[in-house]
């Protein structure tokens, strides 16, 4: 879950106050982990210290806690670049429900299928949504990151800029340190601090993560993904999900009254949302996001994707256009990465670098006429 209130993201998942509409991207820099060393973080270190051992936490977890802990100036990088970046619903279930990730969350529903189970009859959360976010959020525990997060949010909580908010993640996670949760080597995360199969942030993981294993510990790091899944589902469950009924679904092909029916594309699929697609939200507060959990939760159920056509895009391609633009430049030599459909910095230096070849103004940008240059 990213921090719904400064993230809105990441996968694309992404962020600050607005983020939301994220779908993780593959093209996202990595974070340096390689701490250094500053006066200004050490002075402003030792200032929590002494507010953590107020707050009731030991001298032995803090000092675990910050041992090899630093600065991390990729941790500032990746939060003054955040970019508010919209993308069309269209690309966002492009990547979002993309079939290599229908597919291996189906295969995921098969593998964890005991487990998943027992969690839906506990907490009354179906298991393809539950699957769904996880699919979103590290793409199936593949993508958990790997940044420390006692350096991480004592970067961000000492760089200032919503310094309150990331202090009282640090101040939670030393808490679950103080439990015993798990070690501090193996509290990584994202840049910003979100952990885990679903990247809980540190204060939602106090108020909502579960032991499902019954060990004793709340454990969402480990490879292990059931007290990641069952936490996902006590969430849901505390905010209010309803059971036995659906997120929503594409209008007229969904029973039941609607509390909405939304229209985020023109043209575009028409959606009827009920209660629970407000519930997904509160995971993450996106209709995109949301969305793109509820569809990916029933393409993983076997359902069909959306009837309804987007319709070409404002340079006249309509996705399966994008599509074969992106295989004609990659077997033409210009590898796009991928043939998604989506346009990003792949496709972008594709066609930049096919237009040079080929004596053309470098403008990266699709058109119809490229597509037929291509021979499309
Ligand atoms: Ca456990």
């Amino acid at each position: 879950m990213i921090d719904r209130r400064l993230f809105s993201l990441g996968l694309g998942s992404g962020l600050l106050v607005a983020c939301t509409d994220s779908v993780p991207s593959s093209s996202a820099p990595a974070t340096r982990t390689q701490p250094v060393r500053n006066a200004g973080w050490d002075a402003w270190v030792a200032g929590f210290k002494s507010r953590a051992a107020a707050q009731g936490i030991s001298q032995s977890t803090i000092n675990r806690a910050f041992q090899g802990a630093g600065y991390l100036p990729g941790v500032i990088e990746r939060d003054r670049n955040q970019v508010e970046f919209k993308r069309s619903l269209e690309d966002y279930l492009a990547i979002a429900t993309s079939d290599e990730r229908i597919a291996t969350g189906k295969q995921m529903l098969v593998r964890h299928a005991g487990t998943l189970s027992q969690i839906e009859a506990q907490y009354g959360v179906d298991k393809e949504v539950v699957v769904a976010i996880w699919g979103l959020e590290s793409r199936y525990g593949a993508r958990r990151g790997d940044v420390p997060v006692v350096s991480a949010l004592s970067t961000l909580a000492y760089d200032g800029r919503r310094g309150q908010f990331f202090e009282s993640q640090l101040m939670a996670t030393m808490k679950i340190l103080q439990n015993g949760d798990t070690a501090p080597a193996n509290m990584t995360g994202s840049w910003a601090g979100a952990m885990g199969h679903t990247q809980f942030i540190p204060t939602s993981y106090l108020a909502y993560a579960v032991d499902f294993t019954g060990d004793g510990r709340r454990d969402i790091w480990s490879d292990d993904p059931t007290d990641s899944l069952a936490s996902t589902a006590a969430y849901l469950a505390r905010s209010g999900w309803v059971r036995g009924q659906p997120w929503g679904g594409e209008a007229g092909t969904v029973s039941g009254t609607p509390v909405a029916v939304l229209q985020p594309q023109v043209p575009g699929p028409r959606i009827a949302v009920f209660r629970n697609f407000q519930v997904i939200k509160r995971y993450n507060n996106s209709d995109s996001y949301a969305i793109g959990v509820g569809h990916l939760s029933d393409r993983i159920a076997g359902g069909a994707p959306f009837q309804a056509s987007f319709g070409p895009d404002e340079t006249g391609l309509t996705l399966e256009n994008r599509k074969e633009l992106q295989r004609r430049l990659t077997s033409a030599g210009y590898d796009t990465q991928g043939a998604d459909g989506v346009i990003g910095n792949n496709t972008t230096s594709a066609i930049s670098a096919y237009q040079r070849a080929n004596g053309l103004p470098a403008t990266g940008e699709p058109s119809v006429a490229l597509l037929r240059q291509l021979g499309g």
